[in-house]
C-alpha cells in the first residue's frame, strides 16, 4: 500500500520541498489552529450556504465550490500568507519564475453521497503545452473538517509526478490524505490525485488553494473576484499575489480606458489602479 509522509507543524520549507520532490505530495499536520478555520468558515457561511452544487461529474454534482475568498474573508488571507505555504510555493517554483501568484482559492464542500473524483493532474488546466520538467503549481488542500477515509479525504498517488502521462494508477498505488482539521496536504500540479467518495453523513470541507508561476493565466480570475476597489484595502503582498504587480518589465500593464488628461493616457502599472503613485512609465530601461 502506497503511503504519504506526514510532518509535524515544526516542519521547514526544506523538509516540505524534499518530500514533495520525492513523492509529489506531503501532509503537514495541524499547521493552522482550528480557531482560524472556524473564523474563516464563520466569515464565509453566507456565501458557502448559497453556493449551488456543480453541474459536471468532475467538478462534483454533490460538491459546492465557493471562490472570491480573498475579498470575502480576512481569515483566509492569513491562511494564504501562512509562511510554510507561501514560502514553500516560492521555493518550489523558483527554478521557473521569480514571482508566484495566487492561482485559485476555493472552499470545496463534499456533501454526503459524493462519488470519488477522477484522478487527475491540476496542471491539466493549461493543457499539455508546458514541458514536463516545469512545475507550474504548488497546491495546498487544507482540511477545514477532519479528512477521513469515510468522508472523502483526497486520494493521491505518491510518486506519480514522475510518471508518463499515459500510466494508470493501480489501486495499491493510491492512498488517501487522512488528516485532522487544520492540517494541509501540499502537492504539486503534476501528481495524480482526486477527491475521495463521501460515504459519511456529514460534509467534508476543504480550502483548496494554489500558487502558480506568475506568467501563467490564473485559474480564478482574481481581478474579477477581487476588483481594484477591494484589493486597494489589502496588505501589499496580498495585492501582489493577486496579480496587482508588474511581472518583469512588461507583464500586466493597463491603460485607464477613459483617461484623457495630458500625459496620463499611456501605460500604467496595476499598482496604480490601487491608488499608488500616479507615476507615468515613459519607456523601457531594461533593454
Ligand atoms: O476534493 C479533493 O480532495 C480534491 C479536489 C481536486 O483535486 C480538484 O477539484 O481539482
Ligand atoms: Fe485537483
Amino acid at each position: 500500500m502506497s503511503k504519504l509522509t506526514t510532518l509535524d507543524n515544526n516542519a521547514t520549507v526544506d523538509d516540505v520541498i524534499k518530500i514533495m520532490e520525492r513523492d509529489g505530495a506531503v501532509i503537514v499536520e495541524r499547521l493552522i489552529p482550528e480557531s482560524l478555520v472556524d473564523e474563516a468558515l464563520g466569515e464565509l457561511e453566507p456565501y458557502i450556504s448559497s453556493t449551488p452544487t456543480g453541474s459536471h461529474e468532475f467538478s462534483g454534482v454533490k460538491t459546492t465550490r465557493t471562490g472570491a475568498l480573498v475579498a470575502r474573508s480576512k481569515a483566509i488571507r492569513k491562511v494564504l500568507m501562512q509562511e510554510l505555504f507561501l514560502g514553500g510555493a516560492k521555493t518550489f517554483m523558483k527554478p521557473w519564475s521569480d514571482m508566484v501568484q495566487l492561482n485559485i482559492a476555493q472552499i470545496m464542500r463534499l456533501l454526503p453521497g459524493e462519488k470519488a473524483q477522477q484522478l487527475h493532474r491540476d496542471r491539466a488546466i493549461w493543457g499539455r503545452h508546458l514541458p514536463k520538467e516545469i512545475e507550474p503549481q504548488f497546491i495546498g488542500i487544507w482540511a477545514f473538517t477532519d479528512f477521513t477515509k469515510e468522508n472523502g479525504a483526497t486520494c493521491v498517488v505518491p510518486g506519480s509526478h514522475r510518471w508518463d502521462y499515459e500510466r494508470k494508477a493501480q489501486d495499491s498505488e493510491i492512498t488517501q490524505a487522512v488528516m485532522p482539521k487544520g492540517s494541509v496536504m501540499f502537492y504539486s500540479g503534476t501528481v495524480l490525485h482526486g477527491g475521495g467518495a463521501n460515504q459519511s453523513n456529514a460534509h467534508r470541507i476543504a480550502l483548496n488553494a494554489a500558487y502558480a508561476l506568475a506568467w501563467l493565466r490564473q485559474e480564478e480570475n482574481m481581478y474579477l473576484s477581487c476588483p481594484p476597489q477591494v484589493a486597494a484595502q489589502l496588505d501589499p503582498e496580498m495585492q501582489d499575489l493577486l496579480g496587482y504587480k508588474m511581472g518583469n518589465y512588461a507583464l500586466g500593464y493597463f491603460s485607464p480606458p477613459f483617461e484623457k488628461r495630458p500625459g496620463k493616457a499611456g501605460i500604467w502599472t496595476p499598482e496604480q489602479a490601487l491608488g499608488a503613485s500616479m507615476r507615468h512609465i515613459d519607456g523601457p530601461d531594461i533593454f
